[in-house]
Order: C-alpha cells, then structure tokens, then sequence
C-alpha cells in the first residue's frame, strides 16, 4: 500500500507540471490556476532562492517568490554584472565570478530587471502572496 500511494504522488505531480507547462505555454491563459499548481509543487519559492548569471544571461524564465523571499543571483561569468531594477526600486553592485548578490522581496508585482554594463540580459521577479 505504501509503494501503491508514492506512486499515485508521483503521478500527481508528473500531471501537475504537465498541465502547468501547457497553460503557461498559453501566455496569461490560466496563469492564477499555474501559479497555484506551481506552489503546490514547490516551485513559488518562500524564503530564498539562488539563481545563476551564465554565459552572459540572467535565468530565461521568470523567478516566482512570496514576499519577504530573499532571492540570490551567482554569476558564473567571467565578465561582472549587477542586478538593476527597471522602475529603480533596487540596484546593486558589480560582481565577479564566484560573487553574488541578493535582494529581498517584500512587495507584491512583477519586477523586471537589467543588467548595467549588458542591457540586453534581462530577467523578471514576480512575487505572489
Ligand atoms: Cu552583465
């Protein structure tokens, strides 16, 4: 029964992140109902996350968070980058390889940010109660 009921979770989640993709794949259709299937399999972080900044680019997809998350960027480049926001409610300093920075998010919306010397690397952070 034990072996029964981990492979009916398993299953549970396979479809949740299948159905997920799908809507997410349908831009704005569905987003309140993914967004629930996304937390509900752990993926809105809570508290803290750690992303990466490689091959000149901030993670391609969007970083979901609570408020009060602290999120961490790590860069991995070679060249230095730094985390700016585009309505200039944070910025922080130029890091180099093996260095990282971290902003907390207490206000809910959706953050889109840049990096100064590269413009064109951009990311967004959303954070949802
Ligand atoms: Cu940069």
């Amino acid at each position: 029964m034990k072996k029964l009921s981990i492979g009916i979770g398993v299953v549970v989640v396979a479809v949740s992140v299948f159905v997920a993709v799908v809507l997410a794949s349908k831009e704005g259709v569905g987003f309140a109902l993914v967004r629930e299937l996304m937390a509900s399999v752990g993926i809105v972080a809570r508290e803290e996350i750690t992303v990466e900044i490689a091959n000149m680019a901030f993670p391609s997809s969007t970083i979901t968070v609570r408020p009060g998350t602290k999120v961490t960027w790590v860069n991995k480049d070679v060249a230095r980058h730094n985390v700016l926001a585009d309505d200039g409610s944070f910025k922080t300093e130029l890091i180099g390889r093996g260095e990282s920075v971290s902003v907390t998010f207490q206000k809910e919306g959706a953050f889109s940010y840049y990096c100064g010397p590269h413009p064109f690397m951009k990311g967004v952070v959303t954070v949802v109660e």
